[in-house]
């Protein structure tokens, strides 16, 4: 096969376009910070020893050949493209990360810090590389070089040029991209994980994410997978089918709004508000419903604790603070119902 057949053998994920040949299209900054010193990566945050070393030591480690697919969130892609360099894994080995290690944040040496994250055993099943060189050449500088990550299987925001600091975190710490312009967090191109909701203005959902204003907008469909968003105001937002899994909402205002068929799996609703709200369909288990306000909500379909076993979110937690009326149980399945019931009182 030449060449060209191999690439066109290879299928690509949804929406994707090959380059032209030898084209590589330059994306976000152009280069890295200006700086007299000496250029240094540090690996530091919860390791047990956190280490600095200088480019020409990484440089001297042994290095291997890496095929992989480029797909960038603005639909080109460029696969089979040989990157060379180590393991993260490999670089990880030397400090030994902690067990609360559950998230690897890179940062770029660049003027605005770029980043970005990912789960930490993501980047390490995935096979994330620390690389020098592509298809030959040292990096271009535009590309990252002298040195910077390759995430294979994500979209290409995942993968940091000019890298300076690798830290291990407890809790996540959104990148540039992901915070400022609403890319999706997972970026996973075979799911189309392109940006957490996909026909609104991103300006727009930046500025809201950032001033926690949702009232009144029609985000159907948000993935907020991930993020923390206490003290949310989301009044009378249209929010059929958003995801909310493991989201920090505390003491969110959803009154008024439409949540039929979200998910709120693991969601920190503590002291939320869902006056007059729509949670049809609404998933709820393993949420912190503490201190929550469903008076007038509609609940029906809306599930709060497993129906079956082996469900990978349990119960809701409830206590006398959460406000729901016995009535508002009837639109639930039995189970539901029993699960709710010592938590439900009329108020009035
Ligand atoms: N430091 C830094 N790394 C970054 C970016 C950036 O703006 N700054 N942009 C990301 C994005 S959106 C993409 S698609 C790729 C682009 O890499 P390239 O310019 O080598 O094609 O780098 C990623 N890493
Ligand atoms: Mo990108």
């Amino acid at each position: 096969m030449t060449e060209s057949e191999i690439q066109s053998s290879r299928s690509l994920p949804p929406h994707q376009q090959q380059v032209a040949p030898g084209k590589w299209p330059v994306v976000g900054e152009k280069a890295p910070r200006q700086s007299e010193a000496a250029w240094t990566i540090a690996l530091a945050g919860l390791v047990e020893m956190p280490r600095v070393w200088t480019l020409d030591a990484l440089q001297t480690w042994s290095q291997h050949e890496f095929p992989v697919d480029i797909h960038c969130v603005t639909r080109w892609s460029k696969p089979g493209t040989m990157f060379r360099g180590f393991l993260l894994s490999t670089l990880l080995e030397c400090s030994r990360p902690l067990p609360d290690a559950r998230y690897i944040s890179f940062v770029a040496r660049s003027d605005r810090h770029h980043s970005t994250s990912l789960p930490l055993e993501e980047a390490l099943a995935l096979g994330t590389i620390v690389a020098f060189a592509c298809d030959g050449e040292p990096l271009a500088t535009e590309h990252g070089g002298p040195v910077r990550t390759v995430v294979p299987g994500r979209y290409f925001y995942k993968s940091l040029k000019w890298l300076e600091r690798v830290e291990l975190l407890a809790e996540d710490r959104l990148g540039y991209w992901e915070d400022e312009a609403g890319y999706h967090n997972h970026a996973d191109p075979w799911q189309e994980e392109r940006y957490i909701t996909s026909d609104v203005d991103r300006r727009l959902i930046a500025q809201a994410l950032a001033t926690l204003d949702f009232a009144g907008r029609d985000w159907r469909g948000i993935d907020a997978r991930g993020r923390s968003l206490p003290n949310l105001n989301a009044s009378n937002a249209l929010l059929r089918n958003a995801n909310f899994q493991q989201v920090d909402l505390r003491n969110a205002r959803f009154d008024g709004a439409n949540l039929s068929n979200a998910h709120l799996e693991g969601a920190n609703l503590r002291g939320a508000s869902f006056v007059n709200a729509d949670v049809e369909g609404a998933n709820f288990r393993q949420a912190n419903l503490r201190g929550a306000d469903f008076s007038g909500a509609s609940l029906f379909g809306a599930t709060f604790t497993p129906e079956q076993e082996n469900e990978a979110f349990g119960p809701a937690q409830l206590d006398a603070t959460t406000q729901l009326h016995p009535k508002q149980l009837e639109a639930l399945t039995p189970v539901q119902q029993r699960f709710l019931s010592p938590y439900a009182y009329d108020a009035s």
